[in-house]
């Protein structure tokens, strides 16, 4: 791993996208991994990498989500298991829900690599090695699922996620939550609950949420959940990240922006 100093001004975003990197030395992550992580880095940015208001929400319907599942199942691939392993397995815990190793880019050592490194963390049940059915109307690996874990599970969680995977899900009857720095995907469209965060912020506020309404009654969380709109999420963190713009915009007009004058 590249010695980043702690003094770095962008120590945080550097040392993720070493995490990424690092994953695809070690197996973990796929190749393609680092184009999506760099997509994403490009979302943060414009979002102001920080968890928006509308996020915040959408973190909360999952959770009432979640909490309220019969069968809820956590979806794992290359970069979510590079970025937040910890706190995926203690998700899964708090929840009891097992985690599914699915990859598009699949490979079957990379699958392994994948369910050692979650059971390394202390995870209870790992699924997607034995794929044992498939999600229908999907052609490629991601349609590899198992029965007791993605393909059952009334309410899944799927951070950066294919749209078409996505699609295949809800049309199985299934509440699907993304997380997904980019408010436009076809993911983010497709799904019940979008939550357009980064992985790294958005796992340990929905473990928050989870664990303070954990306490709540079932009527509580149905009033959360049928407060929650996602179109007008989405619209509004679009429209965060216009506000967002428009504030750094206006920074260029007003403030003493040296880099900018030495340009
Ligand atoms: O491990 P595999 O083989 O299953 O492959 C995983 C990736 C992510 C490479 C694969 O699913 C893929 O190609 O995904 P996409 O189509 O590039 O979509 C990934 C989405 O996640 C994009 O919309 C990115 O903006 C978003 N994204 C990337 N990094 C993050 C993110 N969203 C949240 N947090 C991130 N750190």
């Amino acid at each position: 791993m590249t010695e980043i100093p702690k003094s770095h001004p962008r120590y945080a975003s550097l040392m993720t996208r070493e995490r990424i990197a690092d994953g695809v030395r070690n197996g973990i992550t796929s190749v393609q991994g680092l184009i999506a992580q760099g997509r994403g880095e490009a979302f943060d940015y414009i979002l102001g990498e920080r968890t928006m208001r509308s996020a915040d929400r959408a973190t909360l319907a999952a959770s009432a989500a979640l909490l309220l599942a019969e069968r809820p199942a956590i979806s794992v691939n290359g970069n979510v298991a590079a970025l937040v392993p910890a706190e995926m397995v203690e998700l899964a815990s708090l929840l009891n829900a097992p985690l599914e190793v699915n990859l598009f880019h699949r490979s079957e050592d990379r699958v392994r690599k994948i369910a050692d490194l979650l059971r390394s963390h202390g995870a209870g049940m790992v699924l997607g090695e034995s794929p044992d059915c498939r999600i229908p109307g999907l052609e490629h690996s991601r349609a590899l699922a198992t029965r007791g874990g993605i393909y059952d599970a009334d309410v899944v969680l799927i951070p950066l996620e294919d749209g078409d995977r996505c699609e295949a899900l809800v049309r199985m009857g299934k509440t699907v939550i993304a997380v997904d720095l980019n408010p436009l995907s076809r993911t983010s469209m497709m799904a019940s609950i979008s939550i357009v965060d980064n992985i790294t912020r958005a796992v340990p506020n929905l473990i928050g949420k989870i664990r303070s309404l954990s306490g709540s009654t079932r009527e509580d969380l149905h009033a959360v959940l049928s407060d929650y709109s996602n179109r007008s999420t989405l619209r509004d963190a679009i429209l965060e990240m216009r506000e967002y713009l428009t504030a750094r915009m206006n920074e260029l007009d007003s403030a003493d922006c040296s880099a900018v004058k030495q340009i």
